[in-house]
């Protein structure tokens, strides 16, 4: 197969990748219950950018997971309780074949790819993280969607035994996200079950969340347990909590502010303190493949 795109194994420093082995070596030594994470079987992607991932300690010690707490180190701190196996999800609404899936049997038959995408939260810093997943078009493709759905409703886990932030009501738990049936299809759209060639790390969102690169980070919804194909607008977390804040659309788009902050620019998590703050990218530097999607929309307003 012709190599179509650059891997992380690429663009990554080897002195990096060696520190961070002996970093994860170290850990495991002082540890030990850390057990290994498994490598995954992969291929790269068109749809790779060639921008340096960052670091696997940045993408791993810098984390919005409410469900392990709201501070950007709680998730690191807190979710390795979190049990991911056995995991299932629940596939239901307007599909042909409903049903409580095996985190095996919604794998089955996707092909995993490496997608090195941008990722730019609302709060407006960056990262570049290289992702292993399959496109989410595969499996709603395989559980069939019915004629009358527009829109796919996702939600998060609940089992404040191992998620300590849902202890409390920050959020309206389960956490819940949703994309408009088109943008579900999308190629780009992706559910993960990795990150740097192995798998997803629990406070990244294991065993399987949703990327979505052009639309603001919180649209990525982690540890999913249930896909709802729906006729209907689903509800959204922070779109419920504040809607004048947080749209459902919430593609990334720097002329438009949220009410708080700019959003013209962004801070590169890693980039080092003099490295100043960088340009956002309209739809994040994926206009070419998403903005026909949004042909009728007023790209001026907030949604
Ligand atoms: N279930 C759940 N999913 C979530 C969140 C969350 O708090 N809970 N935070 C979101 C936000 S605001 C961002 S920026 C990304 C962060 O993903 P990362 O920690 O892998 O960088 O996850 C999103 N998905
Ligand atoms: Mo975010």
């Amino acid at each position: 197969m012709k190599r179509t795109a650059p891997g992380w194994s690429d663009v990554t420093p080897q002195h990096l990748w060696l520190n961070r082995r002996a970093l994860i070596a170290g850990a495991g030594a002082a540890l030990v219950a850390a057990p290994a994470a498994a490598k995954l079987t992969y291929s790269p992607s068109r749809y790779s950018t060639a921008e340096a991932p960052n670091s696997f300690e940045d993408i791993t010690s810098y984390n919005n997971f409410y469900e392990f707490g709201t501070g950007k180190e709680d998730p690191a701190r807190n979710a390795g309780s979190l049990t991911t196996d056995p995991w299932s999800i629940v596939i239901d609404g307007m599909v042909d074949k409903p049903g409580t899936y095996d985190l095996a049997d919604v794998l089955k038959g996707q092909p995993l790819e490496e997608r090195i995408y941008r990722f730019r939260c609302v709060e407006a810093w960056s990262m570049i993280v290289p992702w292993i997943g399959f496109e989410l078009s595969g499996l709603l493709k395989r559980v069939g969607v019915q004629p009358g759905a527009k829109y796919v409703a996702f939600e998060t886990l609940v089992r404040p035994e191992e998620m300590p932030g849902q202890r409390s009501p920050i959020l309206d738990w389960p956490y819940r996200e949703g994309l408009r049936l088109d943008e579900a299809m999308h190629p780009l759209t992706i559910l993960a079950t990795g990150l740097y060639g192995e798998e997803m790390p629990n406070q990244n969102g294991a065993p399987i969340r949703l990327v979505v690169p052009w639309k603001y980070g919180f649209k990525s919804i982690k540890s999913i347990v249930r896909i709802s194909l729906v006729d209907k607008q689903p509800l959204a977390t922070w779109n419920m909590l504040q809607p004048s804040e947080y749209g459902f659309y919430s593609n990334v788009n720097p002329t438009v502010d949220h009410p708080r902050w700019s959003q013209a620019t962004e801070r590169r998590i890693g980039a080092g303190l003099f490295a100043g703050r960088q340009d956002t990218l309209m739809f994040n530097g994926y206009e070419s493949e998403v903005a026909s999607l949004y042909a009728d929309m007023d790209l001026t307003k907030f949604y």
